[in-house]
């Protein structure tokens, strides 16, 4: 098992009773129709039964164990059955075992085809972890419209912060070559429910809307149709002069709103259902509506109009930290995009990074979320390993996803959370979307570790349902992926909820953040000072100094926290109510200040969370080691190699750190703990002139 197969492998079940009674139930099946997306229905399910049971055939309703029906058909059943298809929704999905006739029937029953595909996943899932089909009754649909894959992906196959190989699109070889493993690709996606994704990088290439570029989309378009995933396109907002010939990409500008909606409608006569553009403007030297002295609003709107005929929509990212006022980094996304609440097209969804800087290992979530009632705003979540060790770092990010989640931001009273925020629920939006951006490259395990292969799979799982618990979710894959057996899932589900918080240790304890290498982001570099903007350098986020540590965001400080609402923004304005999580992201603090929950100094504290993350690490060491025998040997072995990594380097954030702050607090590593083994002036030499992923 080399990973290739991700969570869809369909080992046979070794329990022969358990294995008789699946057969008896659902191993023969009905397809109501024979569409392409029933044909794909008809396909995963001889796949997967014939590897799980080692039976499976497609007969006439009569005759089957299992009936999976879209439509008027479905409809039919439900009526006799007394079940609620409307409950289904769009893309949901009753699965049901009744009584039919004489027989116990497992139903999977929606009202489109792709909902019926969802279904097919979702019984395949009750196999795969060996649930009873017996009284089945479930009824799902996503909370969430847009549940979207953002590709980092360059033309020229490097993957923008990918750690797992080139891209897996060969722009090269498309359109004519399609690889299995874009089929497989989709596969996973549906599985999961993923119905969009962004097939090219945010830094967008103009060629991208070329012709040359729009056939080679258009194959991928046309594999992933069946399985519901849209096809999505970053487009560089100066397009219009870069490949059109224009003299200027003015959204007010009548030859460019033409050139647009030309190009839009050529678009759709390739691909019918193209689902739209996702825009990175005037962020980070990309062009962007500002260059023309037009704001988010007009230039997302001149793109929405040109989509909005053909049922496209605009994703505007709010990743922006160049305003005129020159405000604090974490304060700019807020100030820029509050004021243009309301002023943005119906089918314009405003993308917003989980917090208000840049994906770091943990922040608070972002204050936009809550603040924009008549905006929808659409979550962005990285599922690449940007600040969090690569592909080498053992960690599950559903955790971190739930923390941001399940935040309140009180923006409508208790119980705002963000979840409700993104799912449109808080204000009633009408659209509503979730992107990851993705950790998927050429290597044959997809994600560069196998463990990050659940970082793919919780994503679309959150996507649907953004209420899941993390650990539900790590419990099903990793038996679909490791093991059944109950205590391997039980170790490996542990190590997976506890990985994020002790890497957070290791890396950026109580709320620090972006200490990290310049460049590639790799490894600690808290002495950063010399970058050309203030705020890339990591001495702009710490502040150490004699005094103490941590950036005050404070009323006395930035007053950041004014952006949230209240009891939040009260809460956080004061460092005894502060959740330690976040102490430093919003507090400078003396570094003999008083850390509630222990008891210790500052200094003290923050030295034991680097040490402790460190220790941690090497406990999921041996606890994966304990694995030996239990899991396949390839699997077992990859992991444990990427875990000596992160081993090491979790010792390495450790000593570089300390080494570093205690220059400021001038206080001594407490006794007992071993001393880093180089000065800081060697940690300060390690450098990575090239690592994998650099922008
Ligand atoms: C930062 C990445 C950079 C991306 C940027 C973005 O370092 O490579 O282009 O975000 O999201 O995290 O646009």
């Amino acid at each position: 098992e080399d990973g290739y197969r991700l969570w869809l492998k369909y080992d046979p079940i070794n329990d022969d009773d358990l294995k008789a009674t699946y057969a008896k139930q659902v191993s023969s099946f009905y397809l109501s129709g024979d569409s392409d997306t029933m044909k794909v229905i008809g396909e995963e399910l001889i796949f997967a039964l014939n590897g799980m049971l080692a039976q499976a055939k497609q007969v006439n309703a009569s005759q089957a164990g299992l009936i999976v029906a879209a439509g008027d058909k479905a409809s039919a059943l439900a009526a006799r059955h007394k079940l609620d298809l409307k409950a289904a929704g769009d893309e949901g999905y009753l699965v049901y075992q009744v009584k039919h006739g004489n027989a116990e029937k497992v139903m999977i029953l929606a009202n489109t085809e792709v909902g019926a595909l969802y279904g097919t996943y979702r019984l395949l899932r009750q196999l795969q972890t060996r649930q009873p089909l017996a009284d089945m009754a479930i009824v799902s649909q996503p909370d969430i419209q847009l549940r979207v894959l953002n590709h980092w992906d360059n033309l020229d196959r490097h993957v923008e912060r990918g750690y797992a190989g080139e891209s897996i699109w060969d722009w090269h070889k498309l359109p004519d070559y399609r690889y299995q493993r874009y089929v497989d690709y989709a596969r996973a996606n549906a599985s999961i429910g993923i119905n969009g994704t962004v097939l090219n990088n945010v830094n967008a290439d103009p060629l991208i809307l070329t012709d040359h570029y729009l056939e080679k989309v258009k194959a991928l378009a046309d594999m992933f149709r069946p399985y519901g995933i849209k096809v999505y396109l970053s487009v560089k907002f100066s397009s219009p002069q870069l490949i059109g010939g224009l003299d200027t990409s003015d959204p007010l500008d009548e030859d460019v709103q033409q050139w647009w909606q030309a190009k839009v409608d050529d678009i759709y006569k390739h691909i019918p259902d193209f689902g739209g553009f996702l825009v990175k403007a005037n962020s980070e030297g990309q062009p962007g509506p500002g260059d023309f002295g037009r704001t988010h609003a007009e230039g997302a709107n001149m793109l929405a109009s040109a989509l909005a005929p053909h049922g496209g929509t605009v994703m505007w990212r709010a990743f922006v930290y160049a305003n005129e006022k020159n405000e604090e980094r974490s304060k700019q996304a807020y100030s820029e995009f509050k004021p243009l609440d309301g002023k943005f097209d119906d089918n314009v969804l405003v993308q917003v990074k989980n917090g208000p800087i840049d994906f770091q290992p943990r922040e608070p979530f972002s204050p936009l979320f809550g603040a924009t009632p008549e905006t929808p705003l659409m979550m962005e979540f990285q599922i690449t390993m940007e600040y969090l060790g690569f592909s080498t770092h053992f960690v599950y990010l559903g955790p971190m996803y739930e923390e941001v989640l399940s935040a309140d931001t009180y923006a409508r009273g208790e119980g705002s959370t963000v979840a409700k925020v993104i799912d449109g629920s808080l204000f009633d939006n009408n659209i509503s979307g979730m992107a990851g951006v993705a950790n998927i490259g050429s290597d044959r395990n997809w994600t560069g570790h196998i463990i990050l292969q659940s970082n793919w799979y919780v994503f679309g799982r959150m996507a649907w349902n953004p209420e899941i618990s993390a650990e539900q979710v790590a419990d099903e894959w990793v038996r679909m992926t490791l093991s059944n057996d109950n205590e391997v899932v039980a170790t490996v589900t542990d190590m997976m909820m506890k990985s994020h918080e002790i890497t957070v240790n290791t890396m950026t304890p109580l709320g620090l953040h972006h200490i990290m290498g310049a460049g590639h982001h790799y490894g600690p570099a808290p002495w950063v000072d010399s970058l050309g903007r203030a705020d890339w350098n990591s001495v702009y986020y710490h502040r150490a100094d004699d005094e103490g540590i941590g950036f005050d965001r404070s009323p006395s400080g930035v007053n950041a926290v004014e952006q949230y609402f209240s009891p939040l923004k009260e809460q956080l304005a004061d460092p005894a109510t502060t959740p330690e999580k976040y102490l430093l992201w919003f507090h400078h603090l003396p570094w003999d200040y008083q850390i509630k929950s222990s008891g210790r100094t500052l200094w003290n504290e923050l030295v034991h969370r680097y040490y402790k993350g460190a220790d941690d690490v090497k406990a999921l060491e041996q606890q994966w080691d304990s694995l030996k025998g239990e899991i396949d040997p390839l699997q077992f072995h990859q992991v444990q190699m990427a875990m000596d990594i992160h081993v090491k380097e979790a010792l390495w954030w450790r000593n570089a750190c300390v080494l570093y702050f205690q220059q400021f607090s001038d206080m001594p590593i407490p006794d007992g703990l071993p001393k880093p083994e180089k000065s800081l002036k060697q940690y300060q030499k390690m450098s990575f002139p090239h690592a994998p992923g650099q922008g």
